[in-house]
């Protein structure tokens, strides 16, 4: 009879396996992969008789989760814009700034002059920084383009950064972001465009994972998200939505309408809102950076949430104009300090909840056997020390689909 053989086990680790309410703690435990896969995790005790690895690797004591996946980034982008930053704290009011052409729009100039190899070059220290925090799996959308030759390149950029660096991409389309200068006043007409020519041309290239939209008084109506919703179930493609980031439009029980994988931000969002989500089963995914930098005051409804049921996600909506700030761990940090989730939350936000968010709850965020072997061992002595210390990073390995991938120096 042929023993138990695996491709690889660890062993000296304590698991989180975040496969149920609580961390799923395992002390003394053991994870065995084959193909990729997770094949086994539990007690170290427990392993099969004769088990049997290719590789064994000493754990040395510390904690293993599942790799972290950050479920909202606008990661890729070219420019930077710390001289708006720097020009409103020395009180340039904010309309000098929109007429000066900064916001969004400076972002979507600085990307749509950027060639591919100069957008990925812009791109790449952020998506290491987050590597190095324990993510294997990112989001990615677009947004920064609002032409279809741009947002296609910046969507290939975000699949060239996972194959490059051994990370799983989602690509997000997100064309409802802005209304671009050339159709200005005609945001109708945008729209149209974006159903007509834009996603279909993007959709077929493959370059599309799921579709998202800036529903907002300063983005686009109820109305005209319904459009690009719409325009995505004619291809087959899931949603999710900028939701009640500023006011309450409404925007989570329209994505709930539209079984909607997730409705991100929320700061807004009513009573109804929540109850719409639990109904259709879609995650809200809290931005607390976007929260900090934006010093809003109006704290998302968490505890309705919870006692709804409705899954919390923890992203860093990483951009450049209201969310710089490529950090994981920080994200789940101000999760805690200001939107006063647990550890405990802010950890299933970036794992089992974060992969519900992308569609990929039968596939990663926690550990069980056939999920991806995608996890990170981390020097700590407990696993709510991951959301406890601010700008300590205690990461040590990652693994990828079962193989021990370097973690990059952060910087360039
Ligand atoms: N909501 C935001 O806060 C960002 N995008 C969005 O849909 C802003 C992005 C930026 O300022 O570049
Ligand atoms: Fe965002």
């Amino acid at each position: 009879m042929s023993m138990t053989a695996w491709d690889a086990l660890w062993t000296n680790v304590h698991l989180a396996t975040m496969t149920h309410q609580g961390y799923g703690e395992v002390h003394d435990g053991a994870i065995a992969v084959r193909d990729g896969l997770i094949a086994w995790a539990g007690r170290r005790r427990d392993l099969p008789a004769g088990a049997k690895a290719a590789e064994e690797h000493d754990g040395r004591g510390r904690w293993l989760t599942p790799g972290l996946i950050d479920c909202h980034t606008h990661i890729v982008y070219a420019g930077n814009r710390s001289d708006e930053f720097e020009a409103r704290l020395n009180g340039v009011p904010y309309e000098e700034i929109a007429r000066r052409g900064g916001g969004i729009l400076s972002t979507v100039r600085a990307t749509r002059a950027a060639d591919e190899a100069a957008l990925l070059a812009a791109s790449l220290p952020r998506v290491k920084a987050l590597l190095a925090e324990g993510v294997t799996t990112l989001e990615v959308k677009s947004g920064y383009g609002l032409d279809t030759d741009t947002e296609a390149r910046l969507l290939r950029v975000a699949r060239e950064l996972g194959r490059m660096l051994a990370l799983r991409v989602r690509t997000t389309w997100l064309g409802a972001h802005a209304v671009p200068p050339e159709f200005a006043g005609r945001a109708d007409d945008y729209v149209s465009m974006l159903c007509e020519q834009m996603l279909p041309v993007l959709a077929s290239q493959g370059l599309v994972d799921a579709v998202d939209a800036f529903c907002e008084t300063i983005g686009f109506s109820p109305a005209q998200t319904e459009r690009v919703f719409d325009c995505a179930a004619r291809l087959g493609l899931p949603v999710k939505l900028h939701a009640e980031q500023l006011s309450d439009q409404g925007g989570a029980a329209l994505v709930a309408r539209h079984r909607g994988l997730s409705a991100d931000h929320l700061e807004w969002l009513s009573p109804q809102g929540v109850q719409a989500m639990a109904a259709a089963g879609t995650v809200a995914v809290l931005l607390p950076g976007a929260f900090y930098f934006l010093r809003e005051t109006k704290l998302p409804p968490v505890q309705a949430l919870r006692d709804a049921g409705v899954p919390m996600a923890v992203s860093t909506d990483c951009n450049p104009g209201t969310s710089p700030m490529p950090s994981l761990l920080a994200a789940m940090n101000m999760a805690c300090t200001l939107f006063r989730l647990t550890p405990q939350e802010a950890l299933a936000g970036t794992t089992r909840h974060a992969a519900a968010a992308l569609g990929l709850a039968g596939t990663l965020g926690t550990l069980e056997a056939g999920k991806a072997a995608d996890f990170a061992l981390w020097d700590i002595d407990r696993p709510a020390d991951l959301a406890y210390m601010l700008g300590l990073n205690p990461c040590s390995a990652v693994v990828h689909a079962g193989r021990v991938r370097d973690v990059p120096r952060t910087g360039n």
